[in-house]
């Protein structure tokens, strides 16, 4: 496996890291070689030593120039180079001051806050991971802070090298086995601030299609065909509301991607038509690992075109993964997206509506502790990537330049639609690519209670578009664990159910009664709160907010907030309370204000929403709301109903985003913005729409209103027609 004798980061205090922290504290420290004012609060300072400055792929575009520094910048990052030749390290540390709260770096489980640990960044393949393995799927070299006084900072380490975030004293540290070419640190007054100037720096996510925030079903694998129908018959029989279902491996010919298996899926067409004439999408899987087999198309025609990872020696990169000996294309190399973007035309012809990639660390079978091609493989990168450079420096961003490409190539295929892509790996700015979900967790309830910190941390590293495989990847949940789950997912950003081969059934109907009423109440809650969901995706797509956020974001002075796990903001207008303990049970503090309890489906058995989250919706805040349909295509012409909080002064605010929900891929298809405010006029209240943006007309629909005047406990509301 990996070469060169480079000693790796394994993430655990060893010996070695006495002896790192040992050189370090002999190491001669410096400041930044120059620092740019990129805007108010953002500077970014270019390492010291000598040559230019890498280019760094986290950036949508490379940074300009800038100010100079003015003012009293609190935040200098000082750089070191410590030891020599296989052994050198470049470390950049940043002291924020005393007692500051650190979260974010990525996609990480345990608890939200991040004090005292230390983050692994190159990308691995985690099966059943746990809060103690060193590295996951992504990488994001970012991370997000909470002074005491309640100020908000965050930090970017600029290196796509092997590296680690240690978070284990006052300060941030990263070690990167590369150099690290800047730092950019960010100070603003609200957290939010900092997320939304990191993901307009490192690229904003595209708007997905409406269909994408519906629920998801998934299993490795449902197969063949007649499975793939008869679970997609079964949840409209029995009314769980679910849009997408997905094709994972076992479609494909003796896993060749871009083949079908001619037995087990003989028709793709008729069966992705089968599926759309029943509401459905179908997202179907492919991996990079290409099997080495001539007269396969896709290895063929990658051989000819020179788009494969070549050994140092010019020999073929191999490794085994599902089909056997393969080989991995080299999408760092623009030709070779170009050519992976091509091979999607035909595939999405069948009518496919969306696409996962999976393995894309990459992972190899037979490959040593880090699962991946040998650290001395050497990429040829385009320019604006870095240029030629090995494997080390190139890994973490190999997932992230996949997606490029997939993205890319299902938009070429299809360019009347809005792409939507989901990937296992990544890194930082990958959220221009794909959404993400977070690998191979475990049916456990601490797997549960991690998938709120995990969505709320990738969201913290401009992710906003995460969710966990609801009921666990492997192993057996039970109709307790499941429906729970599905309760809290149903509220996350991305919501799908997967489970892995050789464990049982993992359907809302696989379990007990009650597991199957509990999962269609969190999915007709969903689907209620859908046009307040779309629209905070708007929020994220245009600003760069997260969709779900952590409890400190309702108040960041408020020190008992900043370690919530299990209860989050969803948007600025809802709070959930969620238990994600088998037994007892202690909600979590409230933030200062109105949080009135509100129930999305109305009146409901106690027995059901015992066990689904509580949700409050915040003083002063209007959620706009739809009736619950099976699936999102059914939501265009269907009632809106306004539902107006008011704060201490008897008003409410809110944003109504809308549109076709799909469209040019570029997603440049006209949409409405509008405003919805509610006061007391007399003794009525009363509910205004008022459009402020675009020029898009939605299909003609009722609009009803109320007021949620205490909590569970609503007023009808008179409304200023649209
Ligand atoms: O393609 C099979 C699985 C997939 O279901 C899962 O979601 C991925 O994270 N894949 C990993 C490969 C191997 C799983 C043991």
């Amino acid at each position: 496996m990996t070469t060169g004798g480079t000693p790796r980061f394994t993430g655990l205090p060893t010996g070695d890291d006495l002896k790192e922290a040992a050189r370090e504290l002999l190491t001669r420290w410096r400041g930044a070689r120059t620092s740019h004012m990129l805007a108010d609060g953002v500077v970014r300072f270019i390492a010291s030593g000598e040559g230019p400055t890498p280019p760094f792929p986290g950036y949508e575009h490379q940074p300009g120039i800038g100010g100079p520094l003015v003012g009293d910048w609190r935040m200098k990052p000082k750089f070191a180079s410590v030891g020599r030749k296989t052994e050198r390290r470049w470390v950049a540390r940043v002291e924020p001051g005393p007692g500051a709260d650190f979260y974010a770096t990525g996609e990480v489980a345990g608890p939200l806050r991040r004090n005292g640990k230390r983050t692994k960044l190159y990308n691995f393949d985690a099966y059943g991971y746990t809060d103690e393995t060193p590295a996951l799927y992504q990488s994001h070299p970012w991370v997000l802070g909470l002074r005491p006084d309640g100020s908000a900072f965050g930090v970017l380490f600029e290196t796509t090298w092997r590296a680690e975030l240690d978070l284990r004293g006052d300060k941030i540290v990263c070690r990167s086995e590369g150099p690290i070419g800047g730092v950019t640190v960010i100070e603003k007054k609200h957290p939010q601030e900092v997320v939304e100037r990191l993901s307009r720096m490192t690229g904003l996510m595209p708007m997905p299609p409406l269909w994408a925030l519906g629920f998801q079903q998934s299993r490795y694998s449902y197969e063949p065909d007649g499975r793939v129908r008869e679970i997609a018959e079964q949840f409209r029989r029995r009314e769980i509301p679910c849009d997408v279902i997905w094709m994972d491996i076992d479609y494909m010919d003796g896993y060749r991607c871009f083949t079908f298996d001619s037995e087990k899926f003989p028709d793709p067409a008729a069966l992705n038509k089968h599926l759309q004439d029943l509401g459905y999408r179908t997202v179907w899987m492919i991996d990079p690992g290409i099997k080495a087999e001539e007269g396969y198309f896709v290895y063929d025609q990658g051989r000819e075109g020179g788009h494969f990872l070549k050994n140092p020696d010019g020999s073929e990169a191999t490794g085994e993964v599902w089909p056997g000996k393969c080989v991995f294309p080299d999408y760092t190399r623009e030709a070779t997206r170009r050519w992976w973007a091509g091979l999607y035309e035909r595939f999405m012809a069948t009518g496919i509506d969306g696409v996962w990639n999976d393995m894309n660390e990459p992972s190899v079978f037979d490959a040593g502790p880090e699962r991946t091609l040998p650290d001395d493989t050497p990429h040829d990168a385009d320019e604006e990537l870095g240029g030629e450079g090995p494997h080390t420096r190139y890994h973490n961003i190999y997932g992230m330049q996949m997606v490029r490409a997939t993205r890319e190539g299902i938009s070429e295929a299809r360019p009347d639609r809005r792409p939507f892509v989901l990937t296992r790996a990544n890194f930082i700015g990958g959220q221009r690519y794909a959404a993400t979900w977070t690998g191979d967790n475990l049916s456990e309830w601490r797997h549960l209670r991690w998938s709120i910190p995990m969505a709320l941390n990738l969201g913290l590293s401009a992710q906003p578009f995460a969710g966990p495989d609801i009921g666990g990847f492997g192993g057996d949940a039970d109709g307790e664990l499941f429906s729970r789950w599905m309760g809290i997912g149903a509220l996350l950003p991305f919501c799908r159910a997967h489970s892995s081969k050789d464990t049982g059934n993992h359907e809302p109907w696989s379990f007990d009664e009650m597991c199957e009423k509990v999962c269609r109440a969190a999915l007709q809650r969903r689907m209620r709160l859908m046009p307040y969901l779309y629209t905070l995706f708007y929020e994220a797509s245009r600003f760069g907010r997260p969709v779900v956020r952590p409890l400190f974001f309702a108040d960041p002075h408020d020190l008992s907030l900043r370690d919530a796990d299990d209860a989050f903001l969803l948007g600025a207008s809802l709070l959930v309370q969620a238990d994600v303990w088998e037994d007892d049970f202690a909600p979590s503090r409230l933030p200062e204000g109105i949080w009135r309890r509100f129930e999305p489906l109305g009146e409901t058995d106690p027995e059901i929403s015992q066990r689904l989250p509580t949700i409050r919706v915040r003083g002063g805040a209007i959620l706009p709301l739809s009736p619950v349909v099976q699936h999102t295509g059914e939501l265009p012409g269907s009632t809106l109903t306004l539902i107006a909080c008011p704060d201490e002064n008897g008003r409410a605010e809110g944003e109504l985003f809308e549109d076709a929900g799909d469209g040019p891929a570029d997603c440049s298809g006209p949409y409405r913005l509008s405003k919805l405010s509610a006061e007391k006029s007399g003794d009525a209240w009363r509910v205004k729409i008022e459009h402020t943006e675009g020029d898009y007309t939605p299909p003609e629909r009722r609009v009803e209103a109320f007021v949620l005047v205490d909590d569970d406990h609503l007023e009808r509301a008179e409304l200023t027609p649209e």
